[in-house]
């Protein structure tokens, strides 16, 4: 990127994002990244507002993460959860005991007033993050998975469940009154990012309840600079979590040329796996093809650099 474009923003879901969000992180210099975050996994629990993939993206950022689990606190001790499960109650969502003093201290400040944008930028400082991190929305939105056995709650459907039930369709509740947070759009609007990163989150449940926040998609589209997504999906198969199966499931092509096309209204640069190289097909937008499948911090790090190389040479 030239010297005067000096921020890239990422639209980032929960473990997959994270990895390319870290990677970016790593490689640009500490205050130009901004990361969106979906919080349509987002729910109550114990009486407890619960963040997944801001949270995930606070402890990965941070090295906090728990490389194990793909989400939660590394070192986590479990005390909380086994006098949980002691007295009979829900210890099907597994919460840590550092990992609970996060949603503890949130769910303080949200019934305080304060917005969830201005606890997690909060969080984030203390935390020695350099990078924004946004909410997509300050007001609620929650994915809601229609199956063939009527509506669940997001994390029913893919902690409780484990992502068994069929899914039907996704339905993102309260995102057409929602309102993107403060600095979404501001950043969107910024002559200086010289890229926005759709990471490989699933682009379904990740991914698109971010766009559906009105105003998102938009400003993305009205964006001067490209807007390059990475794919989610490797030789058919998704790196971890549903995404495969939901895509059969809503009866998607399963694999990386159809996430171009969901993407196609609004990327001018796709990049998917070498492995799929040679099956993409015609695309609707300009492809390049690298190594996606992030293992090591190295590997977190090659991605961004070739995400960043490669949107030097697109232009809007
Ligand atoms: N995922 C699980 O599969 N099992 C859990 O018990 C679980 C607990 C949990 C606690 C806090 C948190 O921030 C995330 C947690 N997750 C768990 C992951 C979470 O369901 C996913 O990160 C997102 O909702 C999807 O990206």
């Amino acid at each position: 990127m030239s010297s005067e474009l000096t921020k890239v923003v990422a639209l980032s879901g929960g473990i997959g994002g994270a990895k390319l969000a870290l990677g970016l992180y790593r490689i640009l210099p500490s205050d130009s990244l901004t990361v969106i975050a979906n919080t349509g996994d987002d729910f109550e629990h114990f009486g407890l507002s619960i963040s997944p993939d801001l949270d995930t993206l606070l402890y990965t950022l941070s090295g906090k993460d728990n490389q194990e689990l793909g989400w939660g606190r590394r070192g986590e001790t479990w005390t909380f959860m086994a006098a949980i499960a002691a007295l009979g109650g829900e210890s099907w969502f597994r919460l840590g005991d550092g990992d609970l003093a996060t949603h503890v201290e949130r769910t303080r400040r949200l019934r305080a007033g304060e917005p969830l944008s201005s606890i997690i930028d909060d969080f984030r400082r203390n935390f020695g993050i350099a990078a924004s991190l946004l909410p997509m929305s300050n007001d609620p939105v929650r994915t809601k998975v229609q199956t063939a056995d009527g509506p669940l709650e997001f994390q029913d459907y893919f902690v409780r469940q484990r992502c068994a039930p069929v899914v039907t369709a996704l339905r993102f509740a309260g995102a057409e009154t929602a309102l993107p947070s403060p600095e979404v759009l501001t950043i969107l609007g910024d002559p200086r990012v010289g890229i926005v990163v759709i990471c490989p989150s699933n682009p379904f449940i990740s991914i698109d309840p971010i766009l559906a926040v009105p105003g998102i998609r938009t400003a993305l589209r009205d964006c001067p600079a490209p807007v390059v997504a990475v794919s989610p999906i490797i030789g058919g198969k998704a790196v971890k979590g549903p995404t495969a199966k939901m895509m059969a499931e809503l009866g998607l092509p399963v694999g990386a040329a159809a996430v171009a096309r969901h993407y196609s209204d609004l990327i001018d640069l796709y990049i998917a796996d070498e492995e799929d190289a040679c099956s993409l097909g015609e695309l609707p937008m300009p492809v390049i093809f690298t190594r996606t499948l992030m293992q090591s911090i190295e590997d977190r790090e090659q991605l961004a650099r070739d995400v960043i190389n490669a949107a030097a040479r697109v232009r809007r």
